[in-house]
């Protein structure tokens, strides 16, 4: 039998703890040492909910860890986007033809905490209260911080690092040997706000809202306020809630956070450019002050791995803006990728690791540029007649010849296709759909058959496997 070697992780978040799960079910030994202190202890819950849209990706890898059920259990279905223009109407825009294609939001921490129960059930061990502050890779140590500051080294087995945009074992690679780290603010920031359940708003507003049961709004969408150079959007929470957030320019010309310097001014733009939000949050000044403003960055790495000696995976490798709702679905594809490389050959971490990054690097740079695409795509181009265009004759198509036409936003979220797959896809079928729409901008009036053959010729069918591999 082959020697498993133990596995230290770093970081016992979303990915680390799936991560730690999936390893010590195919035999490894793992430890996870994380900063926070156990959010399972008293004195966790009950702090502000934030919630992340789940899809195929995301559930496939919680199917390998019998985890997707128990997780579902908990999450919201949410069948399409509900754009709420800015005079007020809005509209759901259907994500599949049926209920066999929805997204689901899962609260972050209910979800980090079924994560944890299950990796220790699997026979991790976990450490809170515990974080890194530096490693010797040529001693095979990590030196650890306990929460009064008191410093220890510890002998580590394989390092992984699971800790996130920031991670510090990243910093700690990085200072060995350059990873050639390269780091794209985005210059948006994003605030959290809440949606309180139906019954926490005043009737009225309960009954000019339409009364949705204890939602004030649809809770079966991702809800989206696109405003040309910024957004809302808001995820419903299984209790009634939903948690809103507003993505907006850090700096420059109004509106910026830079030029919303105190509460009313934030209140007065959000009067003026969300009047249908505004009243479905009543704590919007204690929320918009004590909520701190998120900062949004893309992370390229040139190498994501020292040696044979430790790996970054999830955000720690490549964090991206989140407006595809695909950074937490990405790590857990890498966590399925990792798991099956190590438990077939558990004695070459350093050909595992130089794999890991050969399958994963190029998807993950592709779901980064995806990500960056839809946000210009979320805010402006909801208005823009020719994307407009694109997009029925795209559907028309979709519908003509599913073969030879998927739209590519159902490709990341629907299938499994790696991602740099659904982004080269999605530029063939983009330049296609641009060509005919040069000779007839109508997408109403385009010849469909003409069409379908000349998607049929320029592009090879889809794979046939499409949401199982
Ligand atoms: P994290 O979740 O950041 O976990 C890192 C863990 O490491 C934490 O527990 C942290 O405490 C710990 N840690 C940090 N430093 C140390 C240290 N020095 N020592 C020990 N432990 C340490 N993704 C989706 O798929 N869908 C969405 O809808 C979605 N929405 C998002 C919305 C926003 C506003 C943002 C910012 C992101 C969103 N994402 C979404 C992305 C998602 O949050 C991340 O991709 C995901 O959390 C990454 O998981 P991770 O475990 O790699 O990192
Ligand atoms: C999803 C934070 C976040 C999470 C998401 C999405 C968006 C916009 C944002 C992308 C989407 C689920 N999206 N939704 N509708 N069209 N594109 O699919 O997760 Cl901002």
């Amino acid at each position: 039998m082959t020697q498993r070697p133990s596995i230290t992780l770093i970081g016992g978040g979303l990915v680390g703890a799936l991560l730690a799960r999936q390893l010590a079910r195919r035999g490894f030994a793992v430890e996870v040492f994380e900063k926070r202190p156990n959010p399972r202890h008293a004195g966790f819950l009950g702090g502000r909910s934030i919630n992340l849209a789940l899809a195929e990706r995301g559930l496939q890898a919680l199917r390998t860890a019998e985890l997707a059920d128990e997780v579902l259990q908990h999450a919201v279905m949410m069948r399409g986007r509900m754009v709420h223009a800015p005079d007020g109407t809005r509209g759901l825009q259907r994500y599949g033809v049926d209920d066999s294609e929805v997204i689901w939001s899962a609260s972050r921490s209910a979800l980090n905490m079924l994560l944890l129960d299950a990796a220790e059930a699997s026979g991790v061990r976990f450490h809170f209260g515990q974080s890194l502050v530096d490693a010797d890779f040529t001693q095979g140590r990590i030196r650890l911080a306990d929460e009064t500051g008191t410093t220890r080294w510890h002998d580590a087995g394989l390092l992984i690092g699971a800790d996130g945009a920031g991670s510090a074992l990243r910093t700690a690679m990085n200072a060995h040997a350059p990873l050639g780290e390269r780091i794209e603010p985005l210059g948006h920031g994003y605030k959290e706000l809440e949606i309180p359940s139906a019954e926490a708003l005043s009737p009225g507003l309960l009954h000019a809202s339409g009364g949705q049961g204890q939602f004030a709004i649809e809770p079966h969408a991702l809800h989206i306020w696109p405003r040309g150079g910024y957004m809302c959007i808001a995820l419903p929470n299984a209790e009634g809630s939903f948690t809103v957030t507003l993505f907006l320019p850090a700096h420059g010309a109004y509106p910026s956070f830079a030029t919303l310097p105190d509460v009313a001014a934030a209140r007065a733009f959000f009067a003026a450019d969300f009047p249908d939000l505004l009243p479905l949050v009543p704590r919007f000044d204690a929320d918009f002050d004590g909520h701190p403003t998120g900062t949004l960055s893309t992370l390229y790495l040139d190498r994501w791995h020292l040696e044979g000696r430790a790996l970054l995976v999830g955000d720690a490798a490549h964090a991206i803006v989140p407006f595809h709702g695909q950074g937490m679905n990405c790590g857990f594809e890498d966590t399925v990728t990792l798991t099956e490389l190590l438990a077939a050959t558990p004695g070459d971490s350093a050909g595992v690791f130089a794999e890991f990054q050969r399958i994963r690097q190029p998807n993950a740079n592709a779901i980064a540029a995806m990500a960056l695409e839809n946000y210009v795509e979320m805010r402006d181009s909801v208005a823009d007649p020719h994307y407009l265009a694109k997009r029925a004759l795209g559907a028309k198509l979709a519908e003509r010849a599913p073969q030879h036409f998927m739209a590519r936003y159902r490709m990341v979220t629907f299938t499994h296709l790696p991602y740099s797959y659904a982004l080269e896809r999605g530029r063939m079928q983009d330049a296609l759909l641009e060509d005919i729409l040069r000779d007839t901008p109508d997408a109403d009036a385009v010849d469909l058959d003409a069409a379908a053959r000349m998607l049929q010729a320029r592009l090879s069918p889809l794979p046939a496997q499409l949401r199982h591999e």
